[in-house]
């Protein structure tokens, strides 16, 4: 899909849905934006950008802005006239998302998360285990679920994240159910159990709690994490806070706290990013996907230029074999490419760092649906099901590319010259940060 014709649908979901209002919670509060449309003229994108507005779509004339109360305040400043948008569509769409089973329905919470992970830990005492990464700025656990067969050797690793995104629920269900069929088929299925003996699949399903639990209880639709920017706005885009390139410019992310994608005052000042950050680190993982909603595509690096990454061809290769296997599950198409090319720009975003310092494979994989026609950032609670089962394959499949040509790290001595040897990508940091002592160490 065109990427103006994806952000303009992308767009119109939000108009519906602010339309819908919270819905699920208490009525929003009035500091969160609101949806204007100024008409489109030339040059107008650039310069509202430039004044710290988020431009998000031009459709049929009109450009369409998520402006908080001082981003409206300065649009009147600069003499642009506005209307309103919110309230504008019929929000029948969505009746029956907000009377869904409880605030959050089949979805999980954080506290039903937490739960869930560690009756898997339980359960499955021999396979899985559960470490705290350390805190969100609420005092959020950030959990990381490792499934793992032989946990004292050196094995593969792979890493399946969700969340960043608080307004994205699907992507927590989606990691945390691949970890639940890992250990639930491991003694059913002779293929599972070969990956398991092989390899350690990390999962981090919610980097965002504090999000999470806004979009469930306050604000449906709030993306980022809760920082209070201390000027009257809240929080920071967590995709738009790693180190890697991070604010290169102000088209793939934006200096303005009010920003939908505020990037933060400095590269990895939020704990959610730098538990992630300290977790990989202090790990060897061989390849990554961090889940999101919507799109249904498969992007990688470079999200902040356009320009191929090194490793373009051989990333492309493994996105189109994933998007094969996704599509001959259910009939689903997920588009392919360069983040940056397929989707937008973006920068800080984890994918770009992970491949940035350790060179591994590292996608955005962008859930169902395609497009707002389709839900939006809504997805039936009767959907996880499919959604999960569809992404399945490509899942194993990573599992499985990670765990071809690995070769064991030799012991883990600082002198020891064969821990950059090949099949070893990146070097061995032994120091695990933060590990949950209830679980132990590694
Ligand atoms: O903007 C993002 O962070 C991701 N999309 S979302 O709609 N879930 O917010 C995409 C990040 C991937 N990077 C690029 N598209 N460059
Ligand atoms: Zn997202």
């Amino acid at each position: 899909m065109r990427p103006s014709l994806k952000i303009a649908l992308a767009w119109m979901a939000i108009l519906v849905a602010l339309t819908a209002g919270p819905g699920l919670g208490r009525p929003a509060d009035p500091s969160d934006p609101q949806i204007v449309s100024v008409p489109t003229a030339p040059g107008l994108a650039v310069r509202l950008r430039r004044m710290g507005l988020d431009p998000f779509a031009e459709w049929e004339g009109q450009i369409y802005i998520l402006a908080s109360p001082r981003g409206l305040a300065s649009l009147r400043s600069a003499g642009i006239s506005y209307a309103p948008e919110n309230g504008r569509l019929s929000s029948s769409r969505f009746a029956a998302a907000g009377s869904q089973g409880g605030l959050n329905g089949a979805y999980h919470s954080y506290k039903e998360l937490e739960s869930d992970l560690f009756a898997l830990e339980q359960q499955y005492p021999a396979l899985a285990k559960v470490y705290d990464l350390g805190l969100s700025l609420e005092g959020r656990h950030i959990y990381a679920l490792k499934i793992s067969a032989n946990p004292a050797r050196d094995e593969a690793e792979v890493l399946f994240l969700g969340c960043h995104h608080a307004r994205e629920w699907i992507s927590v269900e989606v990691p945390f159910l691949l970890g639940k069929y890992l250990v639930e088929n491991y003694g059913l299925d002779s293929d599972i159990q070969r990956l398991i003996d092989s390899s350690a699949v990390w999962i981090i399903p919610l980097v965002n709690p504090d999000g999470l639990e806004y979009s469930i209880q306050t604000y449906r639709y709030w993306r980022k994490n809760r920082r209070d920017t201390g000027d009257g706005s809240f929080g920071i885009d967590l995709n738009r806070n790693y180190g890697y390139q991070w604010g290169a410019d102000d088209d793939g992310s934006s200096p303005n706290p009010d920003s939908e994608v505020y990037r933060g005052p400095a590269a990895f000042s939020e704990p959610e990013t730098r538990a992630v950050r300290d977790f990989f680190l202090g790990r060897n993982i061989r390849a990554l996907v961090s889940y999101h909603s919507f799109a249904q595509t498969i992007i990688y690096p470079w999200g902040y230029t356009t320009v191929p990454a090194e490793k373009d061809a051989a990333m492309e290769a493994i996105a189109a074999h994933m998007a094969a296997l996704i599509q001959a599950v259910n009939g689903r198409t997920y588009s392919y490419g360069e983040s940056s090319r397929d989707m937008y720009l973006t920068n800080g975003d984890l994918t770009d760092w992970a491949y940035g310092v350790s060179g591994i494979p590292a996608y955005t994989i962008e859930l169902p649906p395609a497009d707002e026609i389709h839900g939006g950032f809504f997805n039936a609670e009767a959907d996880i099901a499919s959604i999960f089962s569809e992404n399945l394959p490509a899942m194993l499949y990573l599992i499985d590319w990670s765990i071809r040509d690995f070769r064991p790290a030799p012991p883990q001595d600082k002198n020891d010259p064969g821990r950059d040897a090949p099949g070893r990508p990146r070097r061995i940091i032994p120091s695990l940060l933060g590990w949950n002592p209830r679980s132990g160490g590694n």
